[in-house]
């Protein structure tokens, strides 16, 4: 019989490409969506203007996760055989900015799902299996080098600070009610539908519009910062696999190597032979109240239990990243002639202005 899905966060990077995956399964989907003034369901348009695929195996419903109700309307009506809880407030600089926020959609969001899951199983006697998109944030100050599943938690931000609550509140569901819930603790991953403010994609997007001539220079934080980055793609199906066990339990995700930002800046500038010293430069607002200095996962749990490994590396990830925004910044060049041509006076739409800062804020 065909599975059921229900995705917080589908409009996400992780939702658009999990989707991807469910469907290739055979999955029947169904994801929350902020109501929201303008578009937020880009990532998922190849489906939504697929009719074979909308409303008949993808379903979205208007929901927030700090609306109780919300969760629990939709697991009543579609009795889904899995969730995976990715809706959050995901920006850890931007939590320092809202932390009330940042706690309610990562941890009370969470706490929220688990009630009804709870409730539901109780009331109906049937079972759903729950993933938590746990982060590697939640290591913070590292404790020991590479983290793995044992590693003390120590984090850093508003963001890590939730994640860690909704993560032991995952644990504790799981031994308090018998409830089939995971957590996966992701390291970073990315890809070409990566949000434009995290720093990789704000590099990938910049290497483009600097060669087009459409921004002069790139503003960024701590350029010291290491990171064990990987593929998306690559980390949907580890979360799927978690959900397919026997038993649920708690797993790294991660590729197991770390570089800087500085060495990520350098190497997507260096795919179109620039050199990334000429246009980056340091904006201490970037910079966090405490920052984290390192993250380097170890995914041997992973590749034990789940069979699972990363199949993309550092180099294709910037490759892919900085090839797909370079055709982005072309059509944004081509944009920008049109609209100076629709509008030579800058009256409603300004001129283009090669020395303003591009419009990413984080
Ligand atoms: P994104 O920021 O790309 O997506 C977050 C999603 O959550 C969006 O669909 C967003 O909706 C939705 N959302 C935000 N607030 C609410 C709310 N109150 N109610 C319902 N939905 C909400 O994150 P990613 O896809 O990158 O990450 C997915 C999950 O994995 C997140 O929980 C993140 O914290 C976690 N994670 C991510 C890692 C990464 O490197 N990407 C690593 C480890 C963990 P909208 O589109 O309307 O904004
Ligand atoms: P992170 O990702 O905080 O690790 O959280 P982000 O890309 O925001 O930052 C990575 C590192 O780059 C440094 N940095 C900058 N970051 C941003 N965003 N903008 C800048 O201009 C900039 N300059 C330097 C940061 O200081 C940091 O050290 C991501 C999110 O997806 C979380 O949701 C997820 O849980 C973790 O990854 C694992």
């Amino acid at each position: 019989m065909k599975k059921i899905a229900l995705i917080t966060g589908i409009s996400g990077q992780d939702g658009s490409y999990l989707v991807d995956l469910l469907l290739s399964k055979g999955y029947e989907v169904h994801g929350i969506i902020r109501r929201s003034s303008s578009f937020n369901t880009q990532r998922l348009e190849h489906h939504i203007q697929n009719p074979e695929v909308y409303n008949k195996t993808l379903f979205l419903h208007y929901g927030d996760l700090t609306d109780y109700t919300t969760v629990e309307k939709l697991i009543y009506r579609y009795n889904p055989d899995e969730i995976y809880n990715l809706g959050a407030q995901s920006h850890v600089r931007v939590s320092f900015d809202i932390p009330v926020y940042t706690g309610e959609t990562v941890g009370i969001g969470s706490l929220n799902v688990l009630e009804a899951i709870k409730n539901y199983q109780t009331t109906t006697g049937k079972k759903i299996r729950y993933y938590q998109a746990s982060s590697s944030e939640m290591f913070g100050k590292v404790q020991e080098v590479p983290q793995k599943e044992t590693t003390p938690f120590y984090p850093r931000s508003p963001y890590g600070c939730a994640k860690v609550y909704a993560h032991y509140l995952t644990v504790n569901y799981r031994e308090s009610y018998d409830i089939h819930a995971s957590c996966g603790i992701l390291f970073n991953h990315e890809s070409p539908r990566r949000g434009e403010t995290f720093v990789t994609r704000k590099i990938t997007r910049a290497v483009g519009r600097i060669y087009q001539g459409l921004q002069k220079k790139l503003y960024l934080g701590n350029l010291d910062a290491l990171r064990d980055w990987g593929f998306a793609g690559d980390y949907v199906e580890a979360m799927w696999m978690m959900l397919q066990q026997d038993t649920p339990d708690d797993y790294v995700i991660a590729t197991g190597k770390m570089i800087s930002v500085r060495e990520f800046c350098q190497k997507a500038f260096a795919r179109y032979n620039m050199n990334y010293e000429h246009y980056v430069e340091i904006d201490e607002k970037y910079y966090r109240p405490a920052e984290v200095d390192q993250l380097l996962g170890d995914y041997t749990k992973a590749k034990q239990k789940l069979g699972w490994e990363p199949k993309t590396d550092i180099d294709s990830l910037i490759n892919m990243m900085t090839d797909y925004d370079f055709e982005l910044s072309k059509r944004d060049y081509m944009i920008h002639i049109h609209d100076n041509a629709l509008n030579p006076t800058g009256s409603s739409f300004p001129p283009h202005d090669k020395n303003k800062k591009f419009i990413l804020e984080s």
